[in-house]
């Protein structure tokens, strides 16, 4: 049998769900076989993610791809021909040496990712088998979702300060079971906003963007359209929130919170009130600025065995920062995006370092989405326990969502459900 390689590798660029351009890639082997894919934007970034390559200038209002397109075109291409696309790991190194920089600025990790995503479903329709399965292996489950449904923050035109105000299955049966759930509670949510009088347009990730009073009224409604949809707040579903506090953190250390300039300490203690009267919350993500990492720490400290904490703007899935925030007892789990680093190996890598520490992972996806349903395949994949990708509405969203629905009754008996948070204990 004649060796599979790769033939040609090529991008183009599309839009993403916020009508910013983006880069799609398609790595075309030897016998003919494509593998497509295409890359998410965020817009909460924090400042050690990889360089997302911009065109600058005045077409697009600056956001163009086509300098990150024509590196796969030209430099990507010429490297990668004749390449084994069943070795990802090297694939994705050759793509680290031709770029040399420490943070992907010089062919963009939008080039950079689009490629290493497009080389795996190569691979994986070159086998002839689903994506989850080629990364995978055997003996894969179904995550726990985590689904955003108040917007706030840099994600909505409203008044609240925290970003994302989430719902996730506790008690279910199935995969299916869960989502359900999450569905029933998403339009109780639109059901109660209307007859209190709020808009109920949807923000950047599906969920409705209110013009609530605060953060607080915001959990106040998830608790509220948990319990009208005949659910148990903290037993069938829980609540969650990415306060993603760097969008409010000053140069001088402090919060300029809900109008108010507010110490590190009197946040924490904001933050643990709320614990105290919301037991339904089961994770927090980003409670403190991404230059904040002593106060971050000192939370976890106190506040690390009752609740899963999360940090993602101060790490951005790099093994580098996973592991000086480890070492600093910063956090007790991990958001992971593949943009924020570039490569699906070096992805993979990051799990690796967290759940060598006894860190908790949630997969997630970027608030500018494209229909690529990559992120539900790559989740079940990783066995990853969490998986956060917005609320159960738009196209983008539900690309990945109904992806794991596909994946459910293709697995069937075979998934098992993951483990949750609140089953960890933490001690
Ligand atoms: C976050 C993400 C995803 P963004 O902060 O966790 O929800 O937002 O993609 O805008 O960084
Ligand atoms: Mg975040």
């Amino acid at each position: 049998m004649t060796k599979v390689t790769i033939e040609n590798v090529k991008a183009r660029e599309v839009f993403d769900s916020r009508g910013n351009p983006t880069v799609e890639a398609d790595v075309i082997l030897s016998n003919g076989v494509l593998g497509r894919a295409s890359v998410p934007s965020g817009k909460s970034t924090g400042d050690n993610e990889a360089v997302e390559l911009r065109d600058g200038g005045d077409r697009l209002g600056g956001k163009g791809v086509l300098k990150a397109v024509n590196n796969v075109n030209t430099l990507i291409n010429d490297k990668l021909k004749g390449a084994d696309p069943f070795n990802q790991a090297h694939i994705d190194q050759m793509m680290i040496d031709l770029d040399g920089t420490p943070n992907k600025a010089k062919l963009g990790a939008n080039a950079i990712l689009g490629v290493s995503i497009a080389t795996v479903r190569a691979a994986a329709n070159a086998e002839g088998i689903p994506v989850y399965r080629y990364l995978g292996g055997v003996d894969l489950e179904l995550p726990q979702t985590f689904h955003n449904v108040i917007n706030g923050g840099e994600h909505a035109d409203n008044g609240i300060d925290m970003q994302e105000f989430l719902i996730t299955p506790i008690k279910r049966t199935t995969f299916r079971d869960g989502f359900e759930k999450i569905v029933n509670v998403y339009h109780q949510l639109k059901k109660n906003l209307e007859k209190e009088g709020y808009q109920t347009g949807l923000g950047d990730e599906g969920g409705f963007a209110p013009d609530l009073p605060s953060s607080e009224a915001a959990i106040d409604e998830l608790n509220r359209a948990i319990k009208d949809a005949g659910y148990v707040p903290g037993e069938e579903i829980g609540i969650a929130f990415d306060a993603a506090a760097s969008s409010f953190a000053q140069d001088d250390g402090s919060y300029l919170f809900e109008g108010k300039k507010r110490s590190a300490e009197e946040m924490g203690t904001y933050y643990e009130g709320l614990l105290d009267k919301y037991p339904a919350i089961v994770s927090m993500e980003d409670p403190f600025g991404e230059n904040d990492w002593d106060n971050f720490a000192k939370f976890t400290q106190k506040n690390g065995n009752r609740v899963q904490i999360i940090t993602d703007d101060n790490v951005c899935t790099n093994p580098a920062l996973f592991r000086k925030a480890i070492k600093k007892g910063m956090a007790n789990s991990f958001l992971i995006k593949l943009n924020q680093i570039g490569t699906v190996s070096e992805t993979m890598e990051a799990i690796r370092v967290a759940r060598k520490n006894g860190y908790t992972t949630m997969m997630s996806h970027r608030s500018g989405e494209t229909e690529d349903s990559f992120l539900a395949d790559f989740t079940v994949a990783m066995h990853a326990e969490q998986l956060k990708s917005g609320a159960p509405a738009r196209g983008e969203r539900l690309a990945k969502y109904n992806q794991l629905l596909r994946i459910e009754e293709e697995l069937g008996k075979e998934s098992n459900l993951a483990h949750f948070p609140n089953d960890v204990d933490f001690d």
